[in-house]
């Protein structure tokens, strides 16, 4: 279920709901935790004081570690990692391409060696869709091909067609999937993606294809990965009028806050990107005045939380002086509580956001820090 409930602009205000946790509100960050955990040791009980809405997992690597079968034996993945809210699944499309080796891709899928011991393994989108059936995820991404920036016409074209035909073979598994007595989320829903690289009349053509096939809601895949800025955003414009309006829609992988309020500006609901708990784990993080290095001397006497603005559980505690030092110390809590902030200011972020589409001034929101927010 997805509803809008208003706009300004092409920036959408909604709500969603899927088979777990109450109703979701977009836009809205999603939390990414790969392997069912977040980096920086934040479990499931965590999250939820961290205003995390969604949870993100991956196919790819559940279905490597410790496997979806052990997981879905477990019961499920809400149940293995305690987490009740809901959970998006991405297909390993996009960490087949970015992680594996030695990859070989024909029309019945890609065949490629694991990152962890080299052994061969081939997914293709029936695969793709066991697993996460098997994980029990409420939403399930299609099995898609991401190419990198700068491609050549021909293979993106060819890419995109075949990820078209990947897309009906995952609506045809998917449904056959639910409808199996034993399922573990019957419930599960399936998002299409956009592809076609940097060029906007196979965007184009690519999306009015997958719209036609009534996936519960559409993702765009292939951005931030390689080109500019400048020409993610175009390609944002140019796909979002062929975008149904009444289903959510998901900016795969991206990215600075600056970027998110930018996205939402172009029509994007949902979000993930792995870069607040990275860049934590470097001591990089985020504040209302702009980033700050935690691991900078000039900490060393400060008595100041990390943002005097915020809220979060570390900021109402913590020192900078204290965290410059477990940073420094390399003390494991120093990497915890520096994930924790600034998921909390990711989650806060898109909460502001909402907070300006209801009182009409997400153009003003947007004036004042997509600049500064970097
Ligand atoms: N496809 C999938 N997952 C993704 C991407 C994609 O293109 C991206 C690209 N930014 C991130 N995650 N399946
Ligand atoms: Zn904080």
């Amino acid at each position: 279920m997805f509803e809008v409930i208003k706009t300004e602009g092409t920036a959408r205000r909604g709500r969603f709901r899927c088979a777990h946790g109450g109703e979701v509100q977009t836009p809205v960050f999603m939390n990414v935790g790969t392997q069912g955990a977040i980096k920086g040791g934040i479990d499931a009980f965590d999250l939820k004081e961290l205003g995390c809405q969604i949870e993100l997992s991956n196919t790819y690597h559940l279905h490597l570690r410790p496997g979806d079968d052990v997981v879905r034996q477990m019961g499920g993945l809400h149940r293995f990692m305690r987490w009740d809210g809901p959970i998006l699944t991405d297909s390993g499309g996009f960490q087949v391409f970015s992680l594996a080796g030695l990859r070989k891709i024909t029309e019945e899928g890609v065949t490629f060696a694991s990152h962890l011991d080299g052994h061969r393994i081939f997914m293709g989108p029936e695969e793709s869709m066991q697993i996460q059936s098997h994980l029990g995820s409420d939403i399930a991404m299609a099995f898609d091909e991401c190419v990198e920036n700068p491609a050549q016409y021909d293979y993106a074209k060819a890419s995109c067609e075949r990820t078209l035909r990947w897309l009906e073979r995952c609506k045809a598994e998917h449904d056959r999937l639910n409808a199996l007595p034993d399922t573990v989320n019957p419930r599960q829903m399936l998002f299409g993606i956009n592809q076609g690289a940097t060029y906007r009349d196979l965007r184009i053509w690519h999306m009015q294809q997958i719209a036609k096939l009534n996936c519960d809601g559409y993702a765009i895949g292939g951005l931030a990965v390689g080109e500019p800025t400048e020409v993610m955003y175009d390609i944002i414009e140019a796909v979002e009028p062929y975008m149904p309006k009444d289903k959510p829609r998901y900016l795969m992988g991206v990215g600075t806050p600056s970027n998110i309020i930018e996205g939402v500006a172009r029509g994007v609901d949902f979000f993930d990107c792995v870069m607040p708990a990275r860049n934590a784990r470097h001591g990089k993080l985020f504040t209302w005045q702009g980033s700050l290095n935690i691991k900078n001397a000039k900490y060393k006497l400060d008595d100041k939380p990390i943002d005097p603005t915020c809220d979060c559980p570390v900021c109402r505690r913590f020192s900078r002086a204290y965290l410059r030092h477990l940073f420094t110390a390399e003390e494991m809590l120093g990497m915890r509580l520096a994930v924790m902030h600034n998921l909390y200011f990711y989650n806060k972020l898109t909460r502001r956001i909402r907070e300006s589409l209801d009182a009409d001034c997400f153009a003003d929101f947007r004036a004042e820090y997509s600049q500064k927010l970097g």
